[in-house]
């Protein structure tokens, strides 16, 4: 069988930590699996800007489109706060979705039974929590024209973000959030701002009528997206996929992450359209987290958000599913067995790194 192109784009401050903890589990998975993965890497965001002037360059753009998925680590950081807005660090990451046609991100919230003991972890974990955030990931504010700060000449200034969306960007998020639900529990959650936004009425509207004419069978409900973000918080288990545009699914999934323990321990998955002929998909997998600049460098960061990607990918571009599951006990048996990084530490549990979280996972996984 021919091996399995990723491309690994670690970023910047936690990211090359947590990805070379990914790195040993790919390691792993080339010492048992038939063809195995061949890994290329490449620089992206701040790494990227300091090595060539771009948030990502051409060639790495081109390896990203060749490859059959893009494992992402993380990009930003206060280092590069007087980059020009063009070329920050996180323009990296949203031409990849951006060119790549990558619509689609999947951030499942799940809480693991071991860090369901609320009162150890002293924060507000859901136990039995399974829910599926689906963002819209290439329209709305974050890519619509005009995008500005005018000078207004007279001392002011005014910035300018535009949220648009057209009516196959809202039917395709949907369709793939039904789909989705229909292999889960059957119910569709849509959220917006239909009270003071035009593209909320749009989207209640669009979501509304791929529902009517194609997945009658699924429940669908709306929600304001305040309102919706204050249910989750408050009875988060009466929902199962969520739908939501670019900027309220990336609020509302960090909102989800802290009712799972940690936002280190969120993965997502950020699919293309399958090609019609060949029926590959492009896609990308990231932790939802950031690059954490605070605890960058320290060895400290929780590694789990960046393997459960690898997981995601393992069944979405390779269906792998059952080495997928198998990737999810071993995190499942890691935590089971005790062992924590500072963001997840309990009573009665051992404190680890980053490396000794990877090698945990990595030790559960092998056998
Ligand atoms: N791994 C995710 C990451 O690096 N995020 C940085 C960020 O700010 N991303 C913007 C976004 O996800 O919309």
């Amino acid at each position: 069988m021919a091996s399995r192109k990723l491309l690994l784009l670690p970023g910047d401050g936690i990211g090359p930590e947590i990805a070379t903890e990914a790195q040993k589990l790919i390691t792993v998975l080339n010492e048992a699996t038939e063809g195995g993965f061949e890994i290329e890497s490449g620089l992206v965001g701040g790494a990227a800007y300091d090595d060539c002037g771009e948030a990502i360059s051409d060639t790495t753009m081109e390896l990203a489109q060749a490859s059959d998925a893009v494992l992402f680590g993380s990009v930003g950081g206060p280092r590069w706060d007087g980059v020009p807005y063009e070329k920050r660090p996180e323009a990296g990451l949203l031409r990849l979705r951006k060119e790549m046609g990558l619509f689609a991100n999947l951030r499942p919230a799940i809480c693991y039974p071991a860090l369901a003991d609320a009162s150890s972890l002293k924060r507000h974990i859901i136990e039995g929590l399974d829910i599926l955030i689906l963002r819209e990931l290439t329209g709305g504010v974050y890519f619509g024209e005009p995008k500005e700060i005018v000078d207004l000449g007279n001392g002011q200034k005014r910035a300018v973000d535009t949220q648009v969306y057209e009516t196959y960007e809202i039917e395709r998020i949907a369709r793939a959030a039904f789909e989705l639900a229909r292999t889960r529990r059957g119910k569709v959650t849509s959220m917006e701002k239909r009270n003071v936004m035009k593209t909320g009425v749009f989207w209640n509207e669009v979501v509304s009528r791929v529902h009517r004419e194609e997945f009658s069978d699924l429940t669908l409900e709306h929600e304001l997206a305040d309102a919706g973000g204050m249910k989750l918080v408050r009875e988060p288990k009466q929902f199962d996929v969520i739908v939501t545009d670019n900027l309220f699914g990336d609020m509302l999934s960090d909102i989800a992450a802290m009712l799972t323990g940690s936002l280190g321990m969120l993965p997502s998955a950020s699919l293309g359209k399958p090609d019609d002929a060949s029926g590959r998909r492009k896609a990308l997998y990231e932790p939802v987290h950031g690059s954490a600049p605070d605890i960058a460098g320290q060895g400290i960061a929780n590694p789990i958000a960046m393997i459960a990607s690898l997981a995601m990918c393992l069944r979405y571009s390779f269906a792998m599913t059952r080495e997928a599951e198998a990737l999810e006990a071993a995190i499942a048996d890691t935590l089971n067995d005790g062992i924590r990084t500072g963001d997840i530490m309990a009573e009665g549990c051992r404190k680890v790194g980053t490396s000794e979280m990877g090698d945990a996972v990595a030790e559960r996984f092998r056998t």
